[in-house]
């Protein structure tokens, strides 16, 4: 069995005023956010989502904007008895510095505001190294964090999943939030677990990205149901081209990543000529399954191969605005677009609302599992083995618990992994 079939890393595109990447789907979600980057990005999101759905231009009729508001609502917000919004979420990082500027932005938009007791900090980072986040961060704190979790999961009538915010490149983030799906693997095991990850600059200001990379992807490959892949590269080049942005920040980046996860994940109508929005926010069928037979043989094809096309094994836009039921989206049922053994009618779906995202009267979204992280994740384990050869910064692993056999089991899932989508 081809295991990326399984657990599936998506990335998402960028079309029309620019979306995204990824992937989920109004029952509740618990997002938790680890490290700088998971709670920087955090933020952005919750203020995407909550800024959009008070948008005062709607373009559709009052009724239909508050039964949009109350379905985002009752997805990633609870309500405090004053009317203020609580977002669903647990903050978690080993240094205290973000999370408190993360809070006080949040508490100065004076429009939604995180859980007073929502935080889980310490005194000290994981200094970019994986093992210590995983194997000394994570038992240590394991009782607390899942404890802050499980309140969390309590003030939700009904539980959707998990969404779980991280960098792969870092320590706390990467190897805490490894270490932290996995107990969530553990103890919710039917509800969804998508892990949104924020793939490093390829020139990136961590020595030992790589290593870290690849021990998140593997580990999250095990414990997580999907993973939502932005690249740094990728969008930063939207703020300089397309938004002509001069000084890029991570705050620019992160706001157009809010903008992209939003337009996935805000509400959108459950069927077909229905006006009632879906109730459960996660609602992909990720696990994609090959047949058992007729299958090409894996292994022998090499990365580098000339590509017709980036081939899909699913992909799904969201229509938001003006028009779309008239929309045509005849050329994503190209079976050219596929792999041969799935039919477009199994691997393409469209979702829509005839409400507005934020102030585009019209936009689209296409998160899509392709071949399209498999240039970068070959980087990034050739890199990483690279390194491995000669034995570079490994003592920084071992001394925590992480050893040698550990990179070669990740190496090796992850080889495989690149031989499945090259496969497609
Ligand atoms: N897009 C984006 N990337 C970020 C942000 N902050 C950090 N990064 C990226 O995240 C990686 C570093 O991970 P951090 O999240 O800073 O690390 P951490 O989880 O806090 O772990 P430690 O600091 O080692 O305890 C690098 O690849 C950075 O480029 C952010 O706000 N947005
Ligand atoms: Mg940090």
């Amino acid at each position: 069995m081809i295991p990326i079939l399984q657990s599936c890393l998506m990335t998402v595109a960028h079309f029309f005023e620019g979306v995204c990447f990824g992937l989920f789907l109004s029952m509740s979600i618990v997002t938790v956010q680890l490290g700088q980057c998971g709670n920087q990005i955090g933020f952005e999101v919750f203020d995407a989502l909550f800024n959009d759905s008070h948008c005062p231009r709607g373009l559709c009729s009052k009724r239909e904007n508050e039964a949009y508001q109350a379905s985002c609502k009752e997805r990633f917000f609870s309500e405090e008895e004053n009317g203020v919004l609580v977002a669903r979420a647990v903050l978690v990082d080993m240094e205290p510095k973000v999370i408190n500027q993360t809070l006080s932005k949040a508490a100065h938009s004076g429009l939604w505001k995180y859980g007073q007791h929502s935080c889980f900090c310490q005194k000290q980072g994981s200094g970019n190294n994986w093992a210590y986040g995983y194997s000394v961060h994570g038992p240590r704190h394991e009782e607390s964090i899942m404890n802050l979790i499980r309140k969390e999961v309590e003030k939700c009538d009904s539980l959707s999943g998990f969404f779980i915010i991280m960098s792969m490149a870092g320590g706390t983030g990467s190897g805490l939030g490894a270490f932290i799906t996995q107990n969530l693997q553990d103890q919710y095991s039917s509800a969804l677990k998508m892990n949104q990850i924020i793939w490093p600059y390829g020139t990136g200001e961590v020595i030992v990205q790589n290593y870290n990379s690849i021990l998140t992807l593997s580990h999250l490959y095990r414990s997580s149901d999907a993973l939502l892949v932005h690249e740094n590269d990728a969008v930063h080049k939207i703020c300089a081209k397309l938004m002509n942005i001069k000084q890029i920040s991570f705050c620019d980046i992160n706001q157009v990543l809010a903008h992209q996860l939003g337009s996935v994940f805000q509400p959108t109508y459950s069927g077909e000529g229905s006006f009632h929005y879906r109730r459960n926010p996660l609602g992909i069928d990720w696990q994609v399954r090959p047949p058992l037979s007729g299958l090409p043989p894996l292994g022998n094809m090499s990365v580098n191969k000339e590509t017709r096309f980036n081939t899909s094994v699913a992909n799904l836009v969201i229509l938001r605005g003006k028009d779309v039921h008239s929309a045509d989206v005849g050329a994503f049922k190209d079976p050219a677009l596929y792999t041969s053994w799935l039919e477009p009618v199994h691997a393409f779906s469209v979702w829509k609302t005839q409400r507005a995202f934020r102030k585009y009267e019209k936009s689209a979204a296409l998160v899509s599992n392709s071949q399209s992280l498999v240039k970068p994740l070959d980087m990034i384990v050739g890199k990483a083995w690279n390194m491995f050869a000669s034995r570079a910064y490994l003592h920084q692993y071992t001394k925590f618990g992480i050893e040698e056999e550990d990179f070669l089991d990740s190496f090796m899932l992850l080889e495989q992994v690149i031989a499945s989508y090259c496969n497609l």
